[in-house]
């Protein structure tokens, strides 16, 4: 029984390549250094995002983790978007294991935060608080609706951070649709951090791993921070050698969620008791809201999971479908007529 499954774009099977460069990649020991094949997929990268050098991890949780403890040390702040990934969704791993203070600050329902938002938020030398050290965006923004983040504001909010000497982080895990949905390349998007972390494993079809890019002296500490974490791997090439395959075969067709991500917002408009706002997708993200009293997100995705239709409750009225891979023109179809038929 196959599924429509637009829970996330990190449910996609590896490509029939990945799992041929995978069983045939030339492999070392990488705590070693002696991994030809994660080096290469880490030069990749690096040069992808224009930074020096690049580190394969684990997860985008642990690219994040290791980036930020790169950053501060124990008792630092870190100023982000209250609808972050790292806030709402890594543990608060920040604290847990950096000693990091997290200090929220509003995300515009773009993703944005605005300039004014952040310099009010910022620290002064002073006894009693903590020393503000860094700042993180997240592009595409998942929470508010995947929307890409643009050069222009990259660039003054990289100003700003200058300006108060603070480190940029980007959680950049779907950096590559934003660059696609903004049509530019990544480089300019990453241009403004000290970091910027990306995902193998979402829209890219890689079964597993994500990279932290950039100065060669912010790497050499991740790669500290990533062995105390655990994060060391040995013959890491066979995963490293999927990612090559996404970074080079699976970054052009991005387009393609995009435009099934649009039919799927602009079809589902049209139903009576749920909104979507077609005009917010720009990417492989659509938020469902539910309007029909009484019905819950728990129990409309039950629903459709009798019509083969998988997708992720992300609040007691909200549903989340991400476009992938997987998702054919004919699926996105069978989905907005499967809403219809169970509303
Ligand atoms: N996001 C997942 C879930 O955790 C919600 C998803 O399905 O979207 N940054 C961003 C912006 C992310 O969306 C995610 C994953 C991560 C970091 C963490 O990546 P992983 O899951 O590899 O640790």
């Amino acid at each position: 029984m196959t599924f429509i499954d637009l829970r996330s774009d990190t449910v996609t099977q590896p490509t029939p390549a990945m799992r041929q460069a995978m069983a045939e990649a030339e492999v070392g020991d990488d705590v070693f250094g002696e991994d030809p094949t994660v080096k290469r997929l880490e030069q990749m990268a690096a040069q992808r995002m224009g930074k020096e050098a690049a580190l394969f991890v684990a997860s985008g949780t642990m690219a994040n983790i290791i980036s930020q403890m790169v950053h501060c040390g124990r008792g630092d702040e870190m100023i982000l978007g209250d609808q972050s990934h790292i806030f709402y969704y890594e543990q608060g791993g920040s604290a847990a294991l950096g000693g990091i203070h997290p200090r929220t600050v509003p995300n515009q329902p773009d993703g944005t935060i605005l300039p004014t938002a952040i310099e009010a938020a910022i620290r002064t030398d002073d006894v009693h608080f903590p020393r503000s050290r860094l700042l993180v965006l997240e592009n595409t923004h998942n929470r508010c609706h995947g929307n890409p983040l643009p050069v222009d504001y990259l660039k003054i909010i990289g100003q700003l951070a200058s300006a108060y000497k603070l480190k940029l982080h980007i959680d950049g895990a779907r950096i590559f649709n934003a660059a696609t949905a903004l049509g530019v390349p990544p480089q300019d998007l990453a241009k403004p951090a000290d970091s910027i972390s990306f995902c193998l494993s979402k829209g890219l079809a890689a079964p597993a791993g994500s990279l932290v890019c950039g100065a060669q002296a912010t790497i050499d500490q991740a790669r500290r921070v990533r062995k105390v974490l655990g994060g060391g791997m040995r013959q890491a090439g066979v995963l490293a050698a999927a990612g090559i395959v996404a970074l080079t075969h699976m970054v052009d067709r991005l387009a393609e969620d995009h435009v099934h991500a649009g039919k799927l917002a602009q079809g589902l408009s049209a139903i009576d008791g749920i909104r979507t706002t077609p005009a917010s997708v720009k990417t492989n993200i659509v938020y469902i809201d539910i309007t029909r009293p009484g019905l819950t997100a728990a129990s409309l995705a039950k629903q459709l999971l009798t019509e083969r239709i998988r997708v992720l409750p992300t609040g007691p009225s909200q549903l989340r479908a991400v476009t992938n891979y997987h998702i054919t023109g004919p699926a996105i179809d069978t989905t907005i007529n499967a809403f219809r038929s169970v509303l």
